[in-house]
C-alpha cells in the first residue's frame, strides 16, 4: 500500500514540555504512523504573541495511510488527550500538533490548510525542517526548505537543544 510523506510540527510551552514531546511522539507513532525522521528539539521564543513561556519545538517526518482529514482529526484528539485547552489564538499550550506538509498536496479549506499557511514565516519551523528535509520542495512556493530559511525574515530566537 502506498504511504504518504507527512511533516508535522510539535510545540509545547506549558508543563513538562520535553516529556510531553516524547509522549506526543508515542501517540503519533501508535495512532498516525511510523516516524521516519525527527529533528532535534529547539527552545524557541514565542512567535506572534509575546508574554508567554518559551516553546519547545520539534518536527517529525512520518509515513501514514491516514487521509488529511483523518490525520487532522487524530492530531486534534491527541492534543486534547494531552490537556490542550484552547483559549485565544497563539496562546500557551501543553501540545500543538500542526500539519506542515502532506506530500505535495495543496488543500485550502477553512478548517484545514496544507501546506501550513504560516510555516514559511517561522524560524522555529524552518530551522528543524532544513535540518531533516533540506531538499523537500514547498508545493506552492516551489522552493526547498533551505531556500525558504534563507529568505525568512523572522528574527525570533531559536536554540537547538538536543536530538
Ligand atoms: N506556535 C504558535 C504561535 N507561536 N511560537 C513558537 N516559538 N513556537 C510555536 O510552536 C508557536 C509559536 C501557534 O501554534
Ligand atoms: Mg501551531
Ligand atoms: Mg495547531
Amino acid at each position: 500500500m502506498p504511504t504518504n510523506h507527512i511533516f508535522l510540527s510539535l510545540g509545547a510551552n506549558l508543563g513538562d514540555c520535553i516529556s510531553q514531546l516524547q509522549q506526543a511522539r508515542q501517540f503519533i507513532s501508535q495512532q498516525i504512523g511510523q516516524i521516519r525522521q525527527f529533528s532535534p528539539i529547539y527552545k524557541t521564543s514565542p512567535w506572534g504573541l509575546e508574554n508567554q513561556p518559551d516553546y519547545y519545538n520539534q518536527i517529525l517526518h512520518l509515513n501514514s495511510i491516514l487521509s488529511p482529514a483523518i490525520l487532522l482529526k487524530t492530531a486534534l484528539s491527541i492534543e486534547q488527550k494531552m490537556g490542550r485547552v484552547r483559549t485565544q489564538t497563539w496562546a500557551a499550550r501543553t501540545m500543538d500538533i500542526d500539519i506542515l506538509y502532506y506530500n505535495d498536496l495543496i488543500i485550502n479549506q477553512p478548517e484545514l490548510q496544507i501546506p501550513h499557511p504560516r510555516l514559511h514565516l517561522r524560524q522555529f519551523v524552518l530551522q528543524p525542517l532544513a535540518r531533516i528535509a533540506p531538499d523537500f520542495i514547498h508545493p506552492v512556493f516551489n522552493l526547498n526548505q533551505t531556500q525558504l530559511l534563507a529568505i525568512c525574515e523572522d528574527k525570533n530566537q531559536v536554540e537547538e537543544l538536543f536530538s
